[in-house]
């Protein structure tokens, strides 16, 4: 059996912050993952961030690999971004009309992903998701939405719907609170089972407004398509009249830098997009054809509003963001990262002999704790939960920050190098001697 090392490190202070954040925030956090229910134990709270490294309020140390769920792909606190955001505060910090910062900034995304001609930003995937639903619903007159068990796409009621059991595809409330009548039109099957979409079309085609994925799906842990599961949804939804909606909210520059359209070669209808595009700063976006987007209010009659919709500090965030990475070699830094550590995970593992499955597209990965690939939510789900647990806790002490649950894609970016790997090599043999 192989012992897992752990150094106790004092987190007296993130144990002291946590007790009284549970008496004021639900769980003591601001959204659930956070809390470690997953891996179980204490929180980190963290004083702050620089470039790969999280400091936590007692001080320790750790090579950061979550970067904040994705956005950080130039590391925390990066000086042009902060120069950006400083620039721009300086002038004020929302207005609540139009800039040009908004303007330039969705130039960018326009020219960045083949499928979107026109965007809207908005200030988190969530209202990106929900408005690309409400859009798509209007612009076909249908009501039902397929989405895939296993994938996250925020928490607007209609896709907090998990899958009935069975063959049943007829969404469930996945929370209290939601309503049956609210997922009624939610329609959920299983990722990557495209006979499972074909039977629904044959059934039901007439009725679906859209079909909504994460093209590489991050949310189950990182689950890429099957070779021509997305080419699949794509005929289908032509065939039927549905539309394709990629949210890639996560994937968006992190599994390539124009998106999973480009790397694998789909033109969805609509695009959510989120985490990067903002820079470290809240917003989000979503877009697509120019016939669609052309329907949402005030152009078209579809209703979505924000107070800080395109709020000018996310924006100026956003640009020197994309500005950085655009430079050449930036994103394959940060890419060749995610692969040097994937192959250290996969080494080390075999060394000791854990069953462990590293799955990686881009920048973003995860390992999970089988023999076999996952290629769906029901395999993640019957990975080894408690041995990712337990390599969290053992690689958090030893100094690495790691999603704290098995069910998340961990990220790279282009300011972690030499000395991380290293580290995060180093945990590894702590972590796994035997
Ligand atoms: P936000 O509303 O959290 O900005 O975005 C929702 C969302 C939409 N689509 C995809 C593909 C996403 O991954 C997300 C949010 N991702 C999670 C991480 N799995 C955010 C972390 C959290 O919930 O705290």
């Amino acid at each position: 059996m192989t012992q897992l090392r752990t150094k106790p490190r004092s987190i007296a202070a993130s144990e002291r912050l946590f007790a009284a954040a549970l008496r004021v925030l639900p769980g003591g956090v601001n959204s659930p993952v956070r809390a470690f229910r997953s891996v179980g134990g204490t929180p980190r709270f963290i004083a702050r961030g620089e470039g790969a490294t999280l400091v936590d309020a007692d001080g320790n140390r750790y090579v950061d690999l979550v970067l904040s769920w994705g956005p950080l792909i130039l590391g925390h606190a990066h000086p042009e971004v902060l120069e950006a955001i400083v620039d721009a505060a300086g002038r004020g910090t929302t207005y609540g009309a139009p800039t040009e910062l908004e303007v330039r900034l969705a130039e960018r995304v326009v020219a960045t992903f083949p499928a979107i001609e026109m965007v809207r930003f908005v200030s988190s995937g969530t209202e990106a998701a929900m408005s690309a639903v409400r859009l798509s619903r209007a612009a076909t007159g249908r009501q039902a939405i397929v989405k895939f068990d296993g994938c996250y796409h925020g928490h607007a009621d209609a896709l907090l719907a998990s899958a009935g059991s069975g063959v049943a595809t007829l969404g469930l409330p996945d929370s209290p609170g939601v309503t049956p009548a609210t997922v009624a039109d939610t329609l959920i099957l299983p990722f990557n089972d495209l006979a499972a979409v074909a039977a629904l079309f044959a059934a039901r085609g007439e009725e679906i407004a859209a079909v909504l994925v994460e093209p590489v799906a991050g949310n189950m842990g990182v689950v890429p398509p099957v070779p021509g599961f997305l080419q699949g949804l794509r005929a289908l939804t032509r065939r039927y009249g549905a539309l394709l909606v990629f949210d890639e909210v996560m994937t968006g520059w992190r599994v390539h830098p124009h998106g999973a359209q480009l790397l694998y070669g789909i033109e969805p209808d609509l695009t959510c997009l989120g985490k990067v595009v903002g820079g470290g700063l809240p917003a989000a976006a979503y877009g697509g054809r120019r016939d669609l987007m052309e329907q949402i209010a005030p152009a078209g009659p579809v209703y979505q509003a924000g107070t800080l919709s395109g709020n000018p500090l996310a924006m100026a965030a956003g640009l020197a963001t994309l500005d950085v990475l655009a430079r050449p070699g930036v994103w394959d830094r940060a890419e060749l990262w995610a692969r040097r550590v994937a192959d250290a995970l996969a080494r080390r593992a075999a060394e000791v002999g854990v069953a462990l499955t590293v799955q990686r597209v881009g920048t973003m990965l995860t390992p999970f704790f089988t023999a076999d690939p996952v290629r769906d939510y029901s395999q993640a789900r019957n990975t080894d939960r408690a041995g990712y647990n337990a390599f969290f806790h053992s690689m958090l002490d030893a100094g690495v920050y790691l999603p704290p649950s098995a069910f998340e894609a961990a990220f790279s970016s282009a300011v972690h190098g030499d000395a991380e790997l290293g580290a995060v090599d180093a945990a590894l043999a702590s972590a796994w001697q035997r």
